[in-house]
């Protein structure tokens, strides 16, 4: 190799003398590594850092910016660098490499310089361009990806969160949020941030990733920044905008989806069942109830939830589903939540209401068919057989009697079936059909049971099937009539002073047969004629006396 390199060395002085024996007229440039891409190439007045190896012909060194540590910093062909430097740097792009000979009278002549350069030296200098610059240069910014929806992009006191990778204009990185794996948050137009970053940012939507090239005066200029960024340094963000708020903000509602028929929408003071999704505005999950499979229950405006949640719930229809977009001040503010939410984080919920009901709601009963003949109607004792279908508000069918054998059966007011269905069966005829809703204080309340999700309203179809009227509680029988005034010789049909079982039950049907009483009913007739027997006759000898009517009657009993 030395061998080579000798004789190549020798052949290209041969050359050289033989063609051009006087003395270097201008540099001599030898580009020995250009960039593939090659944006910009330096020009007069553009203002250049660089690396340098100074060294004479012989390849002995004289000077050297990478020793030093130090690149070079100078503006270019104004006279302020050596003349065959000025021109030897010219259309070099960043990352070129290029040995540049300069003949004495572009560098320092017959004087040199001191010890150092000897006069009539000829300077080869082996460049690497890191920046370039001009003072007319702008922000540049490149679109690498842009979301299709963008409602909303950055304008001045927008609040960012952003991810980016910075380098220097040569490549060499120097800060990375994705490395300390936290967004780089700051208000945009306030002096928080680099005048180029704060200009670079703006236009930007959430989700759009931008490349940000900002020359050094409006980035950390002559100071630079600790040890990675050099003085006069352009530097170069890859930016992806996580999130976008004002603090002037509200809650944003929109997507709605409201049912065609809403009688009423939540205020303040119901509490609600609602289904969400909640996101970040890049779409990243951080919480769902359908996950947990059961619906979030609140009072609304209340403070139990976050500000912008209880307006969010605010005004919805049972069946709405809308997307709330909620700023920090309204949601978990700088702090962020654990380590689910970060600080200053806008939160984007998708809610469906399932449902809500206010604690003083009662009963709400429509009447879907009413038959024309509607004398008798219920009350409670009434002995009733009905249809039902028992659903949430969301139509998802919990209970059906249509899967039953017979009919559903049920004496009102004996506290038989929740209260809010014995209110709702309650002033029915026969064939009437209605729609009962319930709210869960009148339901299964706040821990629900039996399939019934807890603080659930419920919604009934209702139809009465059939309807005996009753007897109260504790009665097997009431008059509906004053009782007759002799009412032992009533029943004793024979006169002989004793009233057997035999006249005592056919007493009480001919009662019943002429509407003047009423057994109770859904029992066998004569068990309770049997029973009221036994209850008269003090003694068990088989017959009521006058005597022991008279007792029984002075104690308010049946009869
Ligand atoms: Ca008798
Ligand atoms: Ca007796």
């Amino acid at each position: 190799m030395e061998e080579k390199f000798a004789l190549f060395f020798l052949f290209f002085t041969e050359v050289y003398v033989g063609c051009n024996p006087s003395p270097l007229e201008d540099v001599v440039i030898d580009r020995y590594y250009v960039p593939r891409v090659c944006p910009r190439e330096v020009q007069t007045g553009d203002f250049v850092r660089y690396h340098y190896n100074g060294s004479f012909t012989d390849g002995k060194k004289f000077d050297s910016s990478l020793e030093r540590g130090r690149p070079f910093v100078g503006q270019v062909g104004l006279g302020r660098l050596i003349t065959g430097i000025d021109r030897g740097i010219q259309g070099m792009c960043v990352n070129e490499r290029r040995k540049v000979t300069v003949p004495p009278h572009l560098a320092y002549g017959s004087l040199g310089v001191g010890s150092v350069i000897p006069p009539d030296a000829v300077l080869v200098y082996d460049l690497v361009l890191l920046d370039i610059w001009n003072t007319e240069d702008k922000v540049q910014t490149f679109t690498l990806k842009k979301p299709q929806a963008c409602k909303r992009t950055v304008v001045n006191t927008d609040f960012v969160r952003y991810h980016y990778n910075g380098t220097l204009l040569d490549g060499t990185p120097f800060d990375s949020s994705y490395k300390k794996n936290q967004t780089y948050d700051a208000y945009v137009g306030q002096g928080e941030l680099i005048k180029g970053m704060d200009e670079g940012l703006l236009g930007m939507c959430v989700g759009e990733m931008r490349t940000i090239i900002i020359p050094p005066f409006l980035a950390y200029g002559e100071a630079g920044y600790g040890t990675d960024v050099p003085p006069q340094a352009s530097l170069m963000f890859d930016v992806l905008l996580v999130d976008l708020f004002n603090p002037k903000d509200d809650i944003v509602v929109d997507n709605q989806e409201v049912p065609v028929s809403c009688a009423r929408k939540s205020v303040v003071g119901d509490f609600i069942r609602y289904h969400y999704n909640g996101t970040f505005q890049d779409g990243t999950l951080f919480d769902s109830s359908y996950l947990r499979n059961e619906t979030y229950n609140t009072y609304i405006g209340m403070g139990y939830v976050i500000a912008g949640m209880d307006k969010a719930l605010l005004g919805v229809c049972i069946g709405e589903k809308r997307r709330v977009t909620i700023p920090p001040q309204l949601g978990y503010g700088e702090h962020g939540s654990g380590d689910i939410i970060p600080s200053s984080a806008v939160l984007i919920f998708h809610i469906h209401v399932i449902d809500f009901h206010n604690p003083t709601d009662q009963v709400e009963i429509k009447v879907t068919h009413k038959p024309e003949e509607c004398n008798l109607t219920t009350e409670a004792n009434d002995l009733i057989k009905y249809r039902y279908n028992c659903s949430l508000l969301d139509g998802t069918l919990l209970f059906t009697s249509d899967t039953l054998d017979k009919p559903q059966e049920t004496v009102l007011g004996a506290n038989r079936v929740i209260e809010g269905l014995d209110t709702g069966l309650q002033d029915m005829c026969k064939g009437e059909r209605r729609q009962v809703i319930v709210p869960p204080h009148l339901a299964h309340g706040e821990n629900g049971g039996s399939g019934v999700p807890g603080s659930a309203v419920l919604l009934f179809e209702l139809e009465l099937l059939d309807l005996q009227k009753g007897v109260p509680e504790g009665y097997n029988f009431v008059w509906l009539q004053d009782l007759p005034e002799q009412i032992f010789q009533s029943m004793d049909m024979n006169s002989d002073g004793e009233v057997p079982l035999e006249e005592f039950s056919a007493f009480i049907k001919i009662q019943v047969a002429e509407g003047k009483g009423r057994l109770r009913p859904g029992q066998d007739p004569d068990v309770i004629i049997k029973d009221m027997f036994t209850n008269q006759d003090q003694n068990t000898d088989g017959k009521i006396t006058a005597e022991e009517l008279t007792v029984k009657a002075e104690t308010h009993d049946e009869l």
